[in-house]
């Protein structure tokens, strides 16, 4: 590892946009303020960016507005934390919590068991 991934991430998932909440940080909780985000799921991170990232080229260093790391996260779906519907919250094994969503249940599934994947085979390894 190391090296090459900060240009080329072993991508899982490639970008799309998603609705992102960080509800709490380090254990403490944080005012919910959803943005649309762009999302890559990478081997063991889940990349948000502000702004759209060209599929070809490479990252842009410096734009990512969030890592969320994956080893020793938890996933969920989730009815009672928000009115919206298909949201799954991801905690981070640093007590982050992140609500994630789409109107698109194709699309939230989608992700969801994506991540969930990354999430059982990092705690394999
Ligand atoms: C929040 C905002 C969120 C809403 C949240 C509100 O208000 O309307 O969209 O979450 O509901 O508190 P504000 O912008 O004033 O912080 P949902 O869209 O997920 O329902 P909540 O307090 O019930 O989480």
């Amino acid at each position: 590892p190391g090296g090459s991934e900060t240009l080329e991430p072993l991508v899982q998932l490639k970008g799309e946009h998603l609705n992102v909440a960080k509800i709490s940080e380090s254990g403490k909780k944080q005012r919910k303020n959803w943005t649309l985000m762009w999302s890559i799921l990478t081997s063991d991170q889940l990349l948000l960016y502000k702004e759209r990232q060209q599929e070809t080229s490479q990252q842009k260093p410096g734009s990512k507005t969030d890592v969320v790391q994956l080893c020793g996260a938890f996933i969920e779906w989730t009815t009672e934390k928000s009115s919206r519907k298909n949201v799954f919250q991801i905690t981070t094994n640093t007590g982050s919590e992140y609500l994630l969503q789409t109107d698109s249940y194709s699309t939230a599934s989608k992700w969801y068991d994506a991540i969930r994947k990354t999430i059982d085979s990092s705690v394999r390894t």
